[in-house]
């Protein structure tokens, strides 16, 4: 039998890292042959209570309560470990945050991923199967018109928010490192998760979460800006088949194939939960909020045999909202 690697998962106590923990670390085959290393600084967007019962049934998981920021406990723990590769989810992921106060977003998402790079490096030279994986966003690209064509790999780099701004410094080092020092690293970017677990603030939890309460549903301007879904799930598979199997200094764009406006998708969440639409309340709009984007995620498609499972309608926005539902039942 081969030795099992270890690998280092960061930010899986928040939305799709734990969702990663429960769909693609416990699956059999992934699990024989590696150990994780969860690490999470578990801000207010980290709870441990969405992984604890996989941590406590699963051998091959463990969790260290850490910041990323934080250089010497970084290098402490690449130290102890000798991981075989990094995943990188942690982040702070919501635009409007990053507008009122951007600072925390530069030191999480670029100053730990150079962290996390500088380690990895080190691990690199003594490894060279060692892996290296950025969990990015299609916000890095920009934003697009209702003609422009969906964004490929090959887009160019065009942030418009704080976020989307420490997303691409983040991808910009992470491709200088590949570059500089050949360590093996690949990013993926992704359009809008939905799904279980997710933190309240974004759109689709606090659509539901509002409607459940008979309370006002916030519209940012006039609702007609277009997000592509995708299911959690979905990314995740994106994800995992890109640590293992994607080309070293390449990017992988996963989208859901399901472009919709904002103001549809409050519609259809009002309508499953029996609401009227008088619930509605178009409020200011975001500052310098991106209209619309769309992935071309052909590559993915024929490079790592990817593809979207979930259609949004029919099933994962159903599936999301009755588990909602239960949740907030309580
Ligand atoms: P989230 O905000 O739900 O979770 C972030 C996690 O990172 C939390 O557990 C948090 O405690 C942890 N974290 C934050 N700062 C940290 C630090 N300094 N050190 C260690 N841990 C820290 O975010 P999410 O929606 O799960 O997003 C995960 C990743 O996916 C992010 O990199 C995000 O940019 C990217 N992404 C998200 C989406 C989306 O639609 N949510 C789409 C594309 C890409
Ligand atoms: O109350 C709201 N009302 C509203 O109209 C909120 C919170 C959002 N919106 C709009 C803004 C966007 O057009 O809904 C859309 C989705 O908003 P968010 O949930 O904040 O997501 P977005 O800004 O698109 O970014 C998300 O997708 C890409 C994630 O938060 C990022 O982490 C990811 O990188």
């Amino acid at each position: 039998q081969s030795v099992k690697q270890t690998v280092l998962l960061t930010g899986c106590a928040g939305f799709i890292g734990s969702n990663f923990i429960k769909t693609i670390t416990c699956r059999a085959d992934v699990a024989d042959k590696f150990d994780f290393v969860i690490v999470d600084a578990l801000t207010y967007a980290g709870r441990l209570e969405n992984i604890q019962k996989e941590l406590d049934s699963n051998k091959h998981l463990s969790f260290v309560h850490a910041d990323i920021r934080d250089s010497q406990k970084m290098h402490e723990l690449f130290k102890k470990h000798n991981f075989a590769g990094v995943m990188n989810f942690a982040a702070e992921s919501h635009v409007d945050r990053s507008i009122e106060s951007p600072n925390i977003f530069v030191e999480t998402n670029v100053l730990g991923t150079l962290n996390l790079l500088k380690e990895s490096l080190a691990l690199f030279e003594k490894n060279p199967n060692f892996r290296y994986l950025q969990v990015s966003t299609d916000e890095v690209y920009g934003t697009l018109q209702m003609e422009d064509p969906a964004f490929t790999e090959s887009t160019p780099i065009a942030p418009n928010s704080p976020y989307s701004a420490s997303k691409a410094s983040a991808d910009l080092l992470v491709r200088s490192f590949f570059e500089t020092f050949k360590l093996p690293t690949v990013i993926t970017r992704c359009s809008n998760n939905y799904g279980p677990l997710q933190v309240e603030e974004k759109f689709i939890p606090l659509m539901i979460k509002r409607a459940l309460a008979n309370e006002k549903l916030p519209i940012y301007g006039t609702g007609m800006n277009i997000r592509d879904w995708i299911y959690v799930d979905d990314h995740n598979e994106g994800v995992w088949k890109a640590f293992t199997s994607g080309k070293a200094g390449e990017v992988y764009n996963f989208g859901g194939n399901s472009e919709r406006q904002n103001l549809d998708v409050a519609k259809m969440i009002l309508k499953h939960l029996g609401k009227p639409e008088s619930l509605l309340n178009f409020v200011q709009d975001r500052k310098g909020h991106d209209f619309r984007y769309a992935i071309d995620y052909s590559k993915a498609q024929k490079e790592l045999n990817w593809n979207p499972t979930v259609k949004f309608e029919e099933q994962g926005l159903l599936r999301t909202i009755e588990y909602y539902r239960n949740l907030w039942a309580k």
